[in-house]
């Protein structure tokens, strides 16, 4: 594995994740050597990076894939040890909040233990002033609403499992930046998504829903909590704002957000107004129903199973030191990006054999 004496070297946890296969595909982009971290799964699990994998006999491979866990303290210190990475983006976790209630010691392990994990191992090696660290922190930490819009000096109040694993990480984060001279971020990243988010996240959720009732394989979307107001951006857009955030003389810590917030209802709403469907809503709460205005079909009903024991309620982050200081600005407005996740869903859903509805759909 020859990386090149002056070639930059990353390494990517997650690397088989939305975020992973944007940043994989930009550092490749600007020339870097990327080692990408993936777990051992019984099924294909890298569907997202597959077109960058490389024949490993291919001499000029820049891409390399390492079987890892951020359960797994020892795998972690010897793919460090072997990559010798100038910037080590973290980004692997179980990053479900609602799986996260359900899960909740393995979301601490590998969430918060995890990032600890990976910065003991940069320490044990003794490469606190060669590798950069970039820690995948999240909206979810400002959980029940102290000021709006959040922003790096909001106070944080974790509403889930998840949320709470993300504190422990963002503030190790501080204190190894503080300890030991590293130069480590976090990036407080509001949600962002595209057609690589995972499925059951609302958004994707909703556009493979509103794609799979347009071709007439679903009846209906069962969603949770109508109300929720989310901050959504392009993935594509956000993790150059982490490869910023590794290019700055000092490590800090950075809202990336749009500034705007939109209910999960509206969304809805977009994704069906992109296939044709005017959707019209009545009743309230758990009975709350959207109707095809032309037809009086119900295409939307509200599943209390979805909702969550505590709720975020509202998210809108202030991006305004991201631009300042990394000149990061989002671009994608979020009804277009529903719309490239819809059109992209049409496609990939009339491709697929069956739509999988009965399948977990959190
Ligand atoms: P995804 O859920 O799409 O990807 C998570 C990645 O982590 C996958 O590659 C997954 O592997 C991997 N992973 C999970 N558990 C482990 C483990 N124990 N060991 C090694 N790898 C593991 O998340 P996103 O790409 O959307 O998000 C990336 C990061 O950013 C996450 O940490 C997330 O919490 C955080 N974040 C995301 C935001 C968003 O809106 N997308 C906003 C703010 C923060 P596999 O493919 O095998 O499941
Ligand atoms: P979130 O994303 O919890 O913000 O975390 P998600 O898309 O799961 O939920 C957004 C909002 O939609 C409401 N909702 C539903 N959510 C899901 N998943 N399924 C439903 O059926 C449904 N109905 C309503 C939720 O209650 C919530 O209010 C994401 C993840 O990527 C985290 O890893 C990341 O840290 C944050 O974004 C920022």
């Amino acid at each position: 594995m020859d990386q090149g004496s002056s070639r930059r070297v990353a390494l990517i946890t997650g690397a088989t994740g939305q975020d992973g296969a944007y940043l994989s595909e930009l550092l490749l982009s600007k020339g870097y050597f990327v080692h990408a971290v993936k777990r051992r799964s019984s099924s294909f699990n890298t569907g997202r990076i597959d077109h960058l994998v490389q024949d490993p006999h291919d001499r000029n491979q820049r891409f390399v894939l390492h079987y890892g866990d951020m359960t797994d303290s020892t795998n972690l210190i010897r793919i460090v040890q072997q990559t010798q990475p100038h910037e080590i983006y973290n980004l692997a976790a179980q990053s479900h909040v609602q799986v996260s209630f359900e899960t909740a010691e393995y979301t601490a392990n590998a969430d918060a233990v995890g990032a600890l994990r990976l910065l003991e191992a940069i320490r044990i090696l003794g490469l606190e002033k060669h590798s950069r660290f970039y820690q995948a922190s999240t909206s979810e930490l400002y959980g029940k609403v102290q000021e709006v819009p959040q922003s790096e000096t909001t106070p944080f109040y974790p509403r889930s499992p998840y949320a709470a694993a993300k504190l422990y990480a963002y503030w190790i984060v501080v204190n190894y930046r503080e300890a030991y001279g590293m130069h480590a971020s976090n990036g407080i990243l509001f949600n962002h998504e595209s057609p690589l988010r995972g499925e059951t996240f609302v958004t994707r959720k909703i556009t493979r829903a509103v794609a799979a009732i347009k071709l007439g394989l679903q009846d209906k979307l069962y969603l949770g909590n109508l109300d929720a107001k989310r901050d959504w951006g392009h993935a594509r857009e956000y993790v150059r704002g982490m490869w910023l955030m590794l290019q700055q003389d000092e490590p800090d810590d950075y809202v990336l957000a749009t500034g705007e917030t939109t209910e999960v209802r509206a969304f809805v709403q977009q994704a069906f107004e992109e296939v044709g469907v005017m959707i019209e809503w009545s009743g309230s709460g758990v009975a709350e129903q959207g109707r095809d205005c032309k037809t009086g079909r119900v295409l939307v009903e509200v599943d209390p199973r979805y909702f969550r024991p505590t709720e975020v309620d509202l998210l809108i982050g202030d991006p305004s030191k991201a631009a300042r200081k990394l000149g990061w600005t989002h671009e994608t407005k979020w009804r277009d990006l529903c719309a490239e996740m819809v059109h992209h869903d049409l496609v990939a859903i009339k491709s697929e054999q069956r739509v999988n509805v009965g399948r977990d759909t959190l």
